[in-house]
């Protein structure tokens, strides 16, 4: 398939590639493993708006800490087997780059991943996904989901966006007001929020939400708005220093410096896909203005 030529594909990490784009509106790093955006800054901007840790492992079949992992077609662990691995089975697996497109104010490109033996050796499903990417002054990054199969699927999914702060605790995320939570830190308990969120340790929420967010930095002087569609669930995530410290692929310390705001379908807002039906969940993260 013909590149435009602000994209390359690189493979500076032997089978692993990665497609580099250099667009006037943006810059980007996308993983064949996962389909996974890894990196977007916007030009104009001095930080890169997704966040990637420094100690992300990128090998095949390893979920990359940072930027965008696709959790599918279960979110979390899975609903009745420990055995089976977190988040599901896209963001570990290679998605065919079917197209992509070079606009005047962005870049497109369209990725699939389709059920076979191996997927359904661990999710007993006929499927094709595509994930939709628009990459500019704002990120759009779209995932479709098709059950070709002929019988019904429960299906749990998050576009796990990694977002980079200037300091947690200097973070407001406005939007959620009254919103009721599993809060999923220590004992599971659902709450109700008041007021806007605020980071003074681990946070690790799933709202009952169908609407966007504002992430206010004033570290960073900027807004980030993260708006959705066919999300019923907007998950925050913030690991905090304990936790960081179990995961081998983050730095102790790097919790100050993300926050995760995921567009979801989790728990009671799972979505039932008809045989021969569709779901599209989608994230868009723009830089409105400067606070
Ligand atoms: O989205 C929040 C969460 O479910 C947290 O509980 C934490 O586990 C995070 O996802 C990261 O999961 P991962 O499997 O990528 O380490």
């Amino acid at each position: 398939m013909t590149l435009p030529d602000c994209i390359t594909l690189e493979d500076s990490i032997p089978g692993y590639p990665i497609y580099v784009i250099n667009h006037p509106a943006a810059t980007a790093r996308i993983a064949v493993n996962g389909a996974h955006v890894m990196e977007w800054k916007p030009t104009g901007q001095e930080a890169p708006v997704l966040y990637m840790s420094p100690d992300a492992i990128l090998t095949p079949g390893i979920a990359i800490r940072g930027g965008i992992p696709i959790c599918w077609p279960w979110f979390g662990g899975h609903p009745t087997d420990a055995s089976m691995p977190m988040h599901g089975i896209a963001r570990t697996r290679p998605w065919e780059l079917l197209r992509a497109d070079a606009k005047e104010g962005h870049v497109a490109l369209l990725f699939k991943l389709q059920s076979s033996e191996e997927t359904k050796a661990l999710w007993p499903h006929d499927f094709i996904c595509h994930l939709g990417i628009s990459i500019g002054a704002a990120l759009e990054v779209s995932l479709m989901t098709q059950n070709t199969g002929d019988s019904a699927f429960v299906l749990g999914e998050a576009l796990h966006t990694y977002l980079t702060v200037g300091d947690i605790k200097q973070i407001t995320v406005k939007g959620l007001d009254e919103t009721r939570y599993l809060d999923t830190v220590g004992e599971r308990v659902m709450r109700d929020q008041v007021g806007d969120i605020v980071f003074e340790g681990e946070v690790d929420r799933q709202y009952a939400s169908t609407g966007g967010v504002i992430v206010e930095d004033r570290a960073l002087k900027r807004n980030l708005v993260v708006n959705k569609l066919g999300s019923g669930t907007t998950v925050v995530w913030n690991p905090w220093i304990e936790k960081s410290k179990r995961l081998a692929d983050l730095p102790d310390e790097a919790y100050h410096g993300f926050l995760c705001v995921e567009a979801a379908n989790a728990g009671d807002a799972c979505v039932t896909v008809a045989a021969g039906g569709n779901h599209v969940l989608l994230t868009q993260i723009s830089l409105p203005s400067i606070v």
